[in-house]
């Protein structure tokens, strides 16, 4: 722990490495995490993902799962680092693969709550075929994707969901390719439960979170965020809490949006926040499977 972080807490050194013993009890989501283990983070100060993982928390929490009922899947990037400060199942894999993992899991557990953790570069990316193959599948995994619109941890090269026009290390004058529209894909692909909110938006996230997990299919949750660190300073957009105020301002609900005129709905540039798509009569990949097998054994 760096000098200022033990001067700032009046701790000696011996101290800041072995917290009290009742500092996790204390909190029941502490108790999610894991115990002395990987903090602080790697993350940077003021990044969004430590919203989505204490709203992912929460969501479990919200459902009563178990942690042993529940796997966190993850590939590589700063958002795919996030299941290694949980204390559930977890794989942290390659870049790219969280739902090629995930995938074999749920069909060798199918009934383990499967969560794959991915970066907007991991999902759509080098990951974009397993996306839209789990969505058609409609297999039984949640897909949580933070988008920061930028791959973050390997320092700022554009990624499918970077807005044209913006700037990253390997798009110096401007990004000329027409970013993916997550939920948009997932739906088209066949997801059956996709919403989308953002970090500002902390108790909208949980709630998505929990309704995606719930949900028996493929499930998409877009949870919009923020680079400061690489994008936003490549952008000029300023501090994190300036970028956390901007999704703030460049957001609308749903239930707000519906009300718009058509001109007025095809002119909007906000951020569409909300529960988009939800289909509960397809039936889950794994079910269906072992249905097929039952059927085909009985028959021959
Ligand atoms: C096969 C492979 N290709 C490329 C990389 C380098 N790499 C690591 S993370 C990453 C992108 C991260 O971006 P994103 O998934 O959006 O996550 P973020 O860091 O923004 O949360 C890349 C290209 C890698 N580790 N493995
Ligand atoms: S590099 Fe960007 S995405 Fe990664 S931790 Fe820092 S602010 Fe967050
Ligand atoms: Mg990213």
């Amino acid at each position: 722990m760096t000098d200022h972080i033990l001067e700032a807490h009046d701790l000696e050194n011996h101290e800041a490495l072995i917290p009290p013993s009742n500092w996790f009890e204390r909190s029941e989501t502490l108790q999610k995490l894991r115990k002395n283990k990987k903090f602080p983070t790697i993350w940077c100060a003021g990044c969004g993902l430590g919203v989505v993982m204490g709203a992912l928390i929460r969501a479990i929490d919200h459902l009563g799962l178990k942690n042993d009922d529940v796997a966190l899947v993850a590939g590589i990037g700063c958002t795919a680092r996030m299941p290694v400060y949980m204390d559930f199942n977890t794989l942290h894999t390659t870049h790219g693969r969280a739902l090629a993992f995930a995938t074999g899991l749920k069909i060798a557990r199918p009934g383990m709550k499967v969560i794959a953790i991915m970066g907007d570069g991991d999902a759509l990316a080098i990951g974009g075929n397993h996306f839209i193959h789990a969505a058609r599948r409609n297999i039984g995994i949640t897909a949580l994707v933070v988008n920061n619109s930028i791959y973050g941890m390997t320092g700022g090269q554009y990624s499918p969901t970077t807005p044209l026009g913006k700037v990253a290390t390997t798009a110096p004058y401007g990004n000329v390719e027409p970013p993916f529209p997550i939920c948009e894909l997932a739906m088209a692909a066949g997801a059956t439960y996709v919403a989308r909110s953002t970090v500002y938006h902390a108790l909208e996230l949980d709630k998505f979170l929990t309704e995606a997990i719930a949900q028996d299919g493929f499930s998409v949750v877009e949870a919009v965020s923020y680079c400061h660190t690489t994008y936003g300073r490549l952008n000029r957009l300023g501090t994190a809490a300036d970028m956390m105020r901007a999704l703030k301002d460049n957001s609308i609900a749903k239930s707000a949006y519906d009300k718009l005129s058509p001109d007025e709905q095809h002119a909007n540039t906000k951020i569409v926040r909300g529960v988009l798509h939800q289909n509960n009569t397809r039936m889950e990949y794994t079910r269906m499977y072992e249905q097929q097998i039952l059927t085909r054994v009985q028959s021959v």
